[in-house]
């Protein structure tokens, strides 16, 4: 299907070869995809009041015929998937496989709130006075603002909206201005949903695209309950105080720095494939993607040249082909911090092998790289910095306690893996003195998570969570109540309160 076709089936057609403010390229070969209206702070702010009004009705609507509309918007992804999947790969570059992925995590947790929608349950609570019952009930929070991410536009998104919805409140996206085609098109989607609903109301879903204007103006919105961002540390570092500032709930899922500890019992086979889909799919440029593999010494020299022969091997160039591994990085600006490090790496006494710009002449508009492996002597300031781009930072170790504590020191808590077939490691390793992150996996790559869990890490990762489990709380007001159905008031506590008067 060529580009114009494959933007009429998705509902953008009218984007094409339009003249206002944001041009999209394909980071596939820097070609012009569409041209996007930027949404100003006053539009932003109008969308803001629709999401209020329409909180006041769908918050009236039942939780169970709430999941109905998800059942309705999932059957519109897994019709739109193949179109989908391909526009993801168009608009950031993953491979088309990744794309698909992406589309079917969307379906996935669509599916799961079905179900959730029907479990938002509270506690009863015994409660120390006679003939009183105590209960916890949740109720709907208030119109949440998202903002989502380049390199998984719509999956982190629908995460978020997935929860939000069933749990009675209308969602305000701000997605990436990298790919807001992705994002028009699950609109579109989500709109066809909602016209066979006749309950909900228009204003559920609103987009909104802009920058820092637009951004500010959904942070500073005491209209928003919660605001839910994905992106580095530094935007978390530069969004979280305004948000608590008015007091606002943040769920923040923010830069990961992930090992691996390769142990001599481990299974190198599995471990291989779990690197090379870990540290060079979506050319490294997943917040779970592999970035640290702490190595027991005694596995490095056959190891380690293995690993390397698998590197020169992959496949690399247009993501739509279905021999291709390694897609483009998203633009210049994520290549150039590619190579700075790589440069501090070897400054900081790394041997770098791979890493430079390929297919140049081909795609002079595209930034493509070999996947980068980099042997450090130690632990230095650069691995310990998140870059968005394939380059795996290899250190040996000889103790396990030494590679345990390497895998904890650094800044990032987001996703961990221990590949070894010793039980003591391995139940170490997802103990209270093990990996401090927010995922800790056992012969499984940091990468790739079901949404059926909680998602998200801690430390400069954000401490936010997502997805599965029971992230939904975030997403709902808990109210305790106490009902007294006795003939007397007795107070808690034991306390006699004017009784002697
Ligand atoms: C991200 O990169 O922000 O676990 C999310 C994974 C995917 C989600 C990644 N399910 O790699």
């Amino acid at each position: 299907m060529d580009k114009e076709s494959l933007l009429k089936v998705l509902g953008l057609g009218h984007l094409v070869g339009k003249n206002p403010s944001l041009d999209v390229h394909s980071p596939i070969d820097g070609a012009l995809l569409a041209k996007v209206t930027l949404t100003t702070s006053q539009e932003t702010q109008e969308a803001i009041h629709r999401a209020l009004e329409a909180f006041e009705i769908w918050r009236a609507v039942p939780a169970p015929k709430r999941g109905m509309l998800m059942r309705l918007f999932a059957d519109e992804l897994r019709h739109h998937k193949e179109a989908l999947g391909t526009l993801v790969t168009l608009e950031n570059g993953k491979i088309l496989q990744e794309g698909l992925g992406e589309v079917q995590e969307m379906i996935d947790i669509a599916d799961f709130v079905v179900g959730l929608s029907r479990q938002l349950y509270g506690l009863t609570i015994a409660s120390e006075r006679p003939a009183h019952k105590m209960l916890e009930t949740w109720h709907p929070l208030g119109p949440i603002g998202v903002i989502s991410p380049f390199n998984f536009p719509v999956a982190v998104w629908c995460w978020n909206f997935a929860l939000a919805i069933v749990c009675g409140d209308p969602v305000i996206w701000k997605p990436s201005e990298k790919t807001p085609l992705t994002a028009l098109a699950v609109v579109t989607l989500f709109k066809r949903a909602l016209s066979k609903f006749s309950e909900a109301p228009p204003s559920l879903l609103e987009i909104v695209i802009g920058g820092k204007d637009c951004t500010l103006k959904l942070l500073e919105s005491p209209h928003l309950p919660l605001i839910s961002a994905t992106g580095s540390t530094n935007m978390g570092r530069t969004i979280a105080p305004i948000v608590a500032q008015r007091f606002g709930r943040l769920i923040l899922e923010l830069g990961g720095n992930n090992g691996m500890i390769l142990t001599p019992s481990a299974d190198l086979s599995l471990a291989l494939k779990a690197i090379l889909f870990s540290a060079i799919g979506t050319a490294g440029q997943r917040c779970t993607s592999l970035r640290r593999l702490i190595i027991h010494e005694s596995l490095l020299d056959t190891f380690l040249p293995k690993l390397q022969k698998h590197y020169q091997s992959i496949k690399i160039g247009d993501p739509l082909k279905d021999t291709t591994l390694v897609g483009p990085l998203i633009d210049e600006h994520a290549f150039e911090k590619m190579q700075q490090a790589l440069q501090a790496a070897q400054q900081q006494g790394g041997t770098v092998f791979g890493g430079e710009r390929v297919l140049e002449e081909e795609y002079p508009r595209a930034y493509y790289v070999k996947p980068a492996i980099v042997r450090m002597p130690t632990q230095t300031d650069i691995v310990k910095t998140e870059t968005f781009a394939p380059i795996l930072y290899v250190i040996s170790y000889k103790n396990f306690a030494d590679a345990l504590e390497m895998h904890n020191d650094v800044p990032q808590g987001l996703s961990s893996c221990i590949f070894t077939n010793d039980l003591r490691e391995a139940e170490l390793f997802l103990s209270s003195q093990g990996s401090d992150c927010g995922i800790a996996n056992v012969n499984i790559g940091p990468s790739g998570a079901e949404i059926g869990g909680a998602f998200g890490g801690d430390k400069e990762s954000g401490g936010g969570r997502e997805a599965g489990s029971d992230c939904w709380k975030t997403y709902m007001r808990r109210a305790t109540n106490t009902i007294n159905f006795s003939s007397s008031l007795p107070l808690a506590q034991g306390i006699k309160f004017g009784e002697n008067n």
